[in-house]
């Protein structure tokens, strides 16, 4: 088999890469190690930044995003009974669209099929081997058996634990990270949005936050110890916490019912430096993870693409190769101000083991020169909307 880009990993940074690169007329193959109904059943982000919206208009799949997805001009953050909502159009003349990570899968699939693109579900034992060469390959097994593929570059959007970081030496590579002490126990129900704003709530309980995927089904989440596990939660103890931890007029007000869906996401920061070798480009979680707390992590794998999109379309159309040469350097710029604002919203809104009542007295402080501060909503909305590309 041969083909001019091989990418690996087939969630939303493979997929939109792939779709973006085949309308500039780039030939890809995309190995997936899952089954697609497995990657569509997962439950992730929830939030879009204008420059992922522009991406996937650009890409053609504007349509049931603009019909579905829903446009939110703000958010709350709630520290117990005091609000504060940032205003995203006023400060940042711009507004975030909630449409959920599996709806974008799901249309970035559904266009991919429809070009009769070439996804290899299933893939097993993925090598990648040459990426430091002129000839890079990756080997994989199917169900028919071992397959080579050869290719002109290879793009690792193959999340957090693939294959395609590890490629690179670790003498090449450096690693950063910080593993929060807490996770997010996560429910969808049913149910309409307690507030039609996402709430980002702390009390001291703890974080919670009150999103949703549309007027009728409801995402919400609660900070829990690491060693927590969804079956040790009933659904009444969620709810129970949930009240708990969010301003009383909505935990009035909030409308429970059966989840659906219960999962807990540990929460780490990570970026690994350079994102690239030789002809091996890494995209999204393969190169970065943000706690969820920003509604980056989506976001940013959305920003790697669109770079390492326009230069690999700048070397096939132009022969121009300073996009490539330039890849790791400009993806790496966007993705440490992702990594900041993620790391200053969770340390903002999490109770943290080891707090002192110091440290919580300076969480009270930022949380009143915020609500005092339009400079400070401004820059937490520039954040939250999407920083340009
Ligand atoms: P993904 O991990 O989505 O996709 C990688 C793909 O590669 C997977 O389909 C995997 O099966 C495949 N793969 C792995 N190894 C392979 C191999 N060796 N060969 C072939 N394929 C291989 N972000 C937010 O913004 N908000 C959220 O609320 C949020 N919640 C999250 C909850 C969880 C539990 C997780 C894990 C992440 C969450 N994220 C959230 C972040 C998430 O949305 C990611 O940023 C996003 O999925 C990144 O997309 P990809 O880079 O495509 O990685
Ligand atoms: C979600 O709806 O899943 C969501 C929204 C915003 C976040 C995290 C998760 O910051």
């Amino acid at each position: 088999m041969r083909t001019q880009v091989a990418i690996i990993g087939g969630g939303p940074s493979g997929l939109l890469l792939s779709q973006t690169l085949h309308r500039a007329g780039i030939d890809t193959v995309v190995l997936e190690r899952r089954s697609k109904a497995h990657v569509l059943s997962r439950i992730r982000a929830g939030v879009l930044e204008r420059g992922l919206v522009a991406q996937l208009e650009d890409a053609g799949l504007g349509a049931r995003l603009q019909r579905e997805g829903q446009p939110h001009d703000g958010t709350v953050l709630a520290h117990g009974e005091r609000e504060i909502r940032i205003d995203f159009a006023r400060h940042a003349a711009a507004h975030v669209t909630v449409y959920g990570q599996t709806e974008v899968t799901r249309d970035l699939y559904r266009a991919r099929e429809a070009m009769d693109a070439r996804l290899i579900f299933e893939v097993e034992d993925v090598v990648i081997t040459g990426a430091d060469g002129p000839s890079p390959e990756v080997s994989f097994q199917t169900a028919e058996g071992a397959r080579t593929l050869a290719c002109d570059y290879i793009a690792g959007c193959d999340g957090f634990h693939g294959v395609s970081r590890k490629t690179i030496p670790q003498t090449l590579r450096q690693d950063y990270e910080k593993v929060y002490p807490f996770g997010w126990l996560g429910v969808l129900s049913e149910t309409p949005p307690v507030h039609d704003e996402l709430i980002y709530a702390t009390s001291a309980l703890g974080f919670a936050l009150c999103s949703m995927r549309n007027p009728t089904l409801s995402r919400y989440y609660i900070q829990c110890r690491l060693d927590d596990r969804p079956e040790a939660w009933s659904d009444d103890a969620f709810w129970d916490a949930l009240r708990r931890r969010i301003p009383a007029a909505y935990a009035e007000t909030l409308v429970t019912g059966p989840t659906i869906e219960k999962s807990i996401a540990p929460l780490r920061s990570f970026v690994t430096e350079p994102m690239q070798w030789g002809r091996l480009f890494l995209c999204g979680d393969a190169a970065h993870i943000v706690p969820p707390t920003g509604a980056k992590g989506l976001n940013t794998a959305a920003s790697d693409v669109y770079y390492l999109s326009q230069a690999l379309i700048g070397h096939y159309k132009d022969g121009d190769d300073a996009g490539l040469r330039g890849y790791s350097d400009r993806a790496l710029a966007r993705v440490w101000k992702a990594e900041r604002f993620s790391w200053w919203m969770t340390r903002l809104l999490h109770r943290f083991p080891d707090q002192t009542a110091f440290d919580l007295k300076m969480q009270e402080a930022e949380v009143a020169f915020l609500s005092e501060s339009e400079p400070a909503q401004a820059v937490l909305a520039e954040n939250y909307v999407g920083l340009p590309y």
